[in-house]
């Protein structure tokens, strides 16, 4: 009996590293690196478009895509455009391997995003939060959030 709980308790602990982030945890992240109405985009938007991009999964990695690149991480972060996978050409925007982007410390992929907006797409670069998020009242993902 010992032996079993031991091992579900590292089955726990393994799934847990590569967390779903408590929406308000990742809404109060967010709002200390500078994300709230970061290039006019609400508090609320961003972590919208996490809930749909990843479900909150730090370490989701998407399916490829139609040009063989791969998304990463909570915000989905592209492989051809934004960091470097190692498969294809990429312009590595962000500076970074993909891998740095499907950690439990979202320091990096916050900064990485902030250059994503900053294109001429804004927003609509995340295809999940103009699907589920764009113009619809998004005040929920923030709700009840202590910030
Ligand atoms: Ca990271």
């Amino acid at each position: 009996m010992k032996v079993l709980v031991l091992t579900l308790l590292s089955v726990l602990i393994a799934a847990n590293e590569a967390k779903e982030f408590e929406r308000c945890k990742l809404a109060k992240d967010l709002k200390e690196h500078g994300m709230d109405g970061y290039h006019g985009i609400s508090l609320d938007n961003w972590v919208c478009m996490a809930k749909h991009e990843s479900d909150y999964n730090t370490a989701a990695v998407g399916p490829p895509n139609s040009d063989g690149s791969r998304n990463y991480g909570i915000f989905q972060i592209n492989s051809h455009y934004w960091c470097s996978n190692g498969q294809g050409p990429s312009a590595n925007g962000c500076g970074k391997p993909c891998s740095a982007f499907t950690t439990d410390d979202i320091t990096d992929d916050i900064e990485c995003v902030k250059k994503v907006v900053r294109d001429p797409q804004g927003m609509d670069a995340w295809v999940a939060w103009r699907n589920h998020c764009k113009g619809k009242d998004v005040s929920q993902y923030t709700r009840g959030c202590n910030l």
